[in-house]
């Protein structure tokens, strides 16, 4: 049974462990009421400067990647920060079928399941930040898996289909630049050419990339201020409409811990709202 319990956590107890950044290990005290177990996602009241993310207001406004146009093969992995109203389209590629992370609360893939994809999960649109992921590996036993905030939310046997090479640019927040609009903000979305274990989510889901690890295809951070891939691969974005690149305003970071009494510590990555699992 899930909970939501919000959890306040002082700017000045993040003060009295100095300077806090990017991947930073904390410790302190938080206080709350009754007493819990289990695991905890604290959202910080701190703002870092620094962070950057794409802009999108749900009428007209997308990124193309418009160099991106092969995902064929037989694994590919899309995960994205996202906070707004509508992740619709978020990260879509169509032509005579599709590869769409978001499309009606799923993920989808032409090849396998044509409309009936996994579940992206449940609360995304609620105004908090939250990690959105699907991993899929080509006939595979739980081979196409979807995750929210780095759990688990829905797996099942994949389709011994590989993705085909569509020829179509890959689209952030629209369909071709046309419609089905996301409305929000979009952060840190990488395309991977490669499954991952669950595993292999559970330990690196919140971890900031460096543009060069194994398998990675794109990456856009938004954090130059550009729709630039921070990959080697060039897949730089061209933006469509209104979409822009703006400061978060948000803290870049997140803790995740496990409750001991009433110590915490973890380590700071993105912001996310609190959440008991
Ligand atoms: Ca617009
Ligand atoms: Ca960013």
């Amino acid at each position: 049974m899930k909970e939501l319990v919000v959890l306040s956590i002082a700017p000045a107890i993040l003060a009295c462990c100095g300077s806090v950044s990017l991947g930073a290990d904390i410790s302190g005290t938080i206080a709350y009421t009754g007493s819990r177990t289990g695991q905890v996602h604290v959202a910080a009241l701190q703002t870092l400067p620094g962070n950057k993310v794409l802009q999108l207001d749900g009428a007209g406004d997308s990124v193309q990647i418009a160099s991106l146009t092969n995902l064929a093969g037989s694994e590919l992995t899309i995960q994205f920060w996202f906070r707004g109203s509508t992740y619709q389209s978020a990260v879509r590629q169509q032509s005579s079928g599709w590869v769409i992370a978001g499309w009606n609360g799923q993920h989808v893939l032409q090849n396998d399941g044509f409309l009936t994809g996994v579940s992206a999960g449940e609360g995304i649109t609620d105004g908090n930040w939250h990690h959105v992921m699907f991993t899929w590996k080509q006939g595979t036993a739980d081979g196409f898996a979807s995750y929210l905030d780095g759990r688990l939310v829905q797996k099942r046997a994949s389709a011994n289909v590989p993705i085909p090479n569509y020829n179509a640019s890959v689209w952030l927040g629209s369909i071709g630049g046309t419609g089905e609009f996301t409305a929000g903000e979009m952060d840190a979305v990488a395309i991977w050419r490669r499954f991952m274990s669950p595993a292999e989510v559970t330990a690196n889901w919140n971890k900031a990339l460096q543009g060069n690890e194994p398998g990675l295809l794109a990456y856009w951070d938004f954090d130059d201020g550009s729709f630039n891939d921070k990959t080697t691969n060039h897949y730089d974005g061209t933006p469509v409409g209104e979409a822009i690149i703006v400061d978060a305003g948000i803290p870049r970071f997140q803790w995740r811990q496990r409750e001991r009494g009433h110590r915490w510590s973890g380590q700071l990555h993105h912001q996310q709202s609190a959440h008991w699992v």
